[in-house]
């Protein structure tokens, strides 16, 4: 990579961040891989899902993704050019598993291990997520993660990659984005498995907590030196007005987006308010003893997911927000179907999602206030925006000052007291955008979904001076 960036590299951070920072960027596996049948690799629902007419934009699947399978190396140096000092990446459970539990496949295992052993030469510390939604078909036949036994077979699996990784990689993170797994997989059906079942959705979230319970508990049990995390996906939220029905939907939104995986695993309890809301969807009945101190087992950090901040109606007719499902779909709100998302007026990346750092800031403060004592890591951030490849360079302006305005917040958190201790961009590389197709780039460095030709962005460039200063130079424009 060469040096594109307009600062010289010497000058001091006017924002520096705490020696130790980390600095990283995030994939996952189904997003990136590609090589979905090679080597032993299992069918997981997504394989499953994107073959079904209709439930990807353009029909796009990811039997190729970006090929990282097979250019791993390459962006491993891509990494190193960048001074990444962590990669967060998932595992693909049915390379490993390819039924999803009994015989392992020592194949892709070892794909991981070449992998880890690349980062590790150059000094980029692997952060490793065990979950991020490719479950094998063959335990979506048998019931899913509405079944309770999911759990159960996930804990065996991270103990299995523990076993095989748990020597050269600290770093764990257990499920990322129990949200989005159990209430855009089972609920909207945006997702795979595509199914519109409200009521396992919610059974589904909490068999995905217990999913993070219950490996964290495995991965203890094979020995001290593991950093554990979860993963989830949080959101400002705001009520459109004081109207108590606006005030009651946020406070529904971000009982069901944030506290009920919170309080799960940091409180250990679900919130009342929550359960009550669900209990007009599902009978609780499902949620047996000594789950809850199993989910809320001591955590070495956060794993913060920020992207956007919802504001919310209650009232019939408020506007709906452009940030909607790509094909049709269902609600991803059991309970609170009738919540309007409305427009707040801001800026909006590709996605249609508006732009705001200040509810980053209010995310981690508010974690950093109302659950103390949590070291936080903000694990996945950034912007999709549409790309113009120009002369071989591509100015992505707009990602660049996203990413930049976001990292001003986790400073003024830090600021503010907040044990904040790293940041990964979302996402290294263009990538496969689930339900969006490739239609939706938020790599740093694109890519020629034609030739695989890595060409880093302008963000790139900016966030590599970044992290060889340490900081944010001068102030926000
Ligand atoms: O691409 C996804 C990722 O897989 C999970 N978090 C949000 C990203 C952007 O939608």
């Amino acid at each position: 990579m060469t040096t594109q960036e307009t600062q010289p590299e010497t000058d001091a951070p006017a924002l520096a961040f705490p020696p130790g920072f980390v600095w990283g960027a995030a994939t996952s596996a189904y997003q990136i891989e590609g090589a979905t049948g090679a080597d032993g690799r299992g069918t997981s629902i997504w394989d499953t899902f994107v073959r079904q007419p209709g439930r990807v934009v353009n029909g796009e699947d990811a039997e190729v993704a970006i090929d990282h399978y097979r250019r791993y190396r390459d962006d491993v140096a891509i990494m190193a050019d960048l001074g990444l000092t962590a990669y967060r990446f998932s595992v693909s459970w049915p390379r490993i598993m390819p039924e999803g539990s009994g015989q392992v496949n020592e194949a892709g295992l070892d794909f991981y291990r070449r992998l880890v052993d690349e980062l590790l030469a150059h000094g980029i510390q692997p952060w490793l997520t065990l979950y991020h939604w490719d479950l094998p078909q063959a335990l979506e036949d048998a019931g899913g993660w509405p079944l309770r036994d999911t759990a159960a077979r996930f804990a065996d699996f991270a103990a299995c990659v523990h076993q095989a990784l748990g020597d050269r990689v600290r770093d764990w993170t257990t499920v990322n984005e129990p949200w989005c797994a159990a209430f855009l997989g089972y609920s909207s059906g945006e997702h795979a498995p595509g199914r519109r079942e409200p009521a396992a959705s919610v059974r589904a979230a909490h068999h995905l907590n217990l999913a993070h319970g219950l490996a964290t508990q495995a991965l203890r049990a094979q020995g001290a030196g593991a950093m554990i995390a979860g993963a989830v996906n949080l959101y400002a939220v705001s009520p459109h007005s004081d109207d108590p029905a606006d005030l009651d939907a946020a406070r529904r939104i971000d009982g069901l987006q944030n506290r009920f995986f919170l309080d799960a695993l940091l409180k250990g309890s679900y919130p009342e308010d929550v359960l009550d809301d669900l209990s007009r969807v599902t009978e609780i009945d499902f949620i047996r003893d000594g789950d809850l101190a199993t989910i809320s087992a001591p955590l070495d950090r956060l794993m913060v997911n920020y992207y956007s901040r919802f504001t919310v109606s209650g009232k019939p007719g408020g506007a709906a927000s452009a940030a909607a499902a790509p094909t049709g779909a269902g609600s991803p709100w059991p309970g609170s179907e009738d919540v309007s998302f409305v427009n707040g007026g801001r800026p909006v990346t590709a996605m249609g999602w508006e732009i705001d750092e200040s509810g980053l800031y209010e995310v981690l403060k508010r974690v950093a206030d109302d659950y103390p004592a949590i070291p936080l890591v903000v694990s996945e951030n950034g912007a999709a925006f549409d790309d113009v490849l120009d002369g071989g360079a591509i100015d992505d302006r707009e990602r660049l000052a996203y990413i930049e305005a976001h990292l001003r917040a986790c400073h003024a958190a830090i600021e503010a007291g907040v044990p904040l201790k790293g940041y990964f961009a979302w996402s290294l590389m263009d990538n496969f955008e689930w339900a969006w197709g490739y239609g939706k780039r938020f790599g740093l460095v694109h890519v020629d979904y034609a030739t695989q030709r890595r060409t880093p962005k302008a963000s790139a460039f900016w966030y590599a001076g970044t992290i060889r200063r340490g900081g944010l130079s001068g102030p926000a424009e």
